[in-house]
């Protein structure tokens, strides 16, 4: 039976990877995300070029009626979600705690913690059901380390890696495996967007030393969803050779 993975945040960056590298391991897929055109045009690509099916969600992980609304609207065969991915993540600004921006912080709760627990939510039941079912949680070295102006961004990636904690322990007698992967700096949208759409701080961020691709969390991804059934990864903490920790990057 073919299996299915659910993507969140696969409009671009490392979701969108990953959408692909599941495609290549013949998984029909769930794609989900705000911007309707990326999703499609990714739906075209994917089955253009490997044997698989793939369904198209379009929501706001931050309004639970939507998360619930979409999922709901999910055919029935679609609901045995084998792999859930919650990718879909962002940092807003870097700046200091005392002249932070409460928008930007409250978009971070909200998408990252807030968002991904409604859809976690909607889809455990689902493997529930199932008897079985693999989530994988991305955090980050940010869910590890505090750094300068991280502040409200290292606090959701930190209550993703106690959130991962947590699941595993609680979905322990449902057999779900529950893992999470925690890249260092990884050359995507997150920059730009962290930084408001200012495209010149962001390509600064990737200058002079060699960051991870996409496609290098994406493998990682595949990896820890693809052990036997008895393995479970907890966490991955995947970083550029030139990055020994959240702040030493060895630029040229
Ligand atoms: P991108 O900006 O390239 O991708 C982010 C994805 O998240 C997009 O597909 C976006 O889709 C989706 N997303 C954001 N907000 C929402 C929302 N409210 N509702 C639905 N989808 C949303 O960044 P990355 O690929 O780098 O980020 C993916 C994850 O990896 C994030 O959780 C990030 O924190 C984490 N991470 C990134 C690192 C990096 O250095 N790049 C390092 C460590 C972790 P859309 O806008 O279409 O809704
Ligand atoms: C993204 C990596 O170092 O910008 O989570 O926080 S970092």
């Amino acid at each position: 039976m073919t299996k299915i993975a659910l993507i969140t945040g696969a409009t671009s960056g490392i979701g969108e990877a990953t959408a692909i590298e599941f495609a290549k391991h013949s998984y029909n897929l769930i794609i989900t995300g705000r911007r309707a055109g990326r999703l499609l045009e990714l739906a075209r690509k994917i089955t253009e070029e490997y044997d698989v099916q793939v369904q198209t969600l379009i929501f706001d992980v931050r309004v639970q009626a939507s998360v619930i609304e979409a999922i709901n609207s999910l055919p029935e065969d679609w609901r045995r979600i084998t792999v859930l991915v919650n990718n879909a993540g962002l940092a807003s600004g870097l700046d200091p705690i005392q002249s932070g921006n409460v928008d930007d912080w409250e978009k971070m709760i909200d998408t990252n913690v807030k968002g991904l627990l409604y859809v976690s939510k909607s889809i455990i039941p689902l493997m529930i059901a199932n008897k079985k079912g693999h989530i994988v949680n991305i955090s980050s070295i940010a869910g590890k380390e505090a750094y300068a102006n991280g502040n409200v961004y290292c606090a959701t990636k930190h209550a993703v890696e106690a959130l991962t904690k947590s699941m595993r322990i609680d979905l322990l007698k449902e057999g779900i495996r529950v893992s999470s992967v925690s890249p260092g700096m990884v050359d995507t949208e997150f920059s730009q967007v962290r930084f408001h759409g200012d495209a010149k701080r962001a390509e600064e961020v990737y200058k002079g030393f060699e960051p991870l691709h996409a496609e290098d969390i994406a493998e990682t991804i595949w990896f820890i969803a693809s052990r036997p059934a008895h393995v479970n990864i907890n966490d991955v903490l995947i970083m550029p050779t030139a990055q020994a920790s959240a702040v030493y990057v060895n630029k040229d």
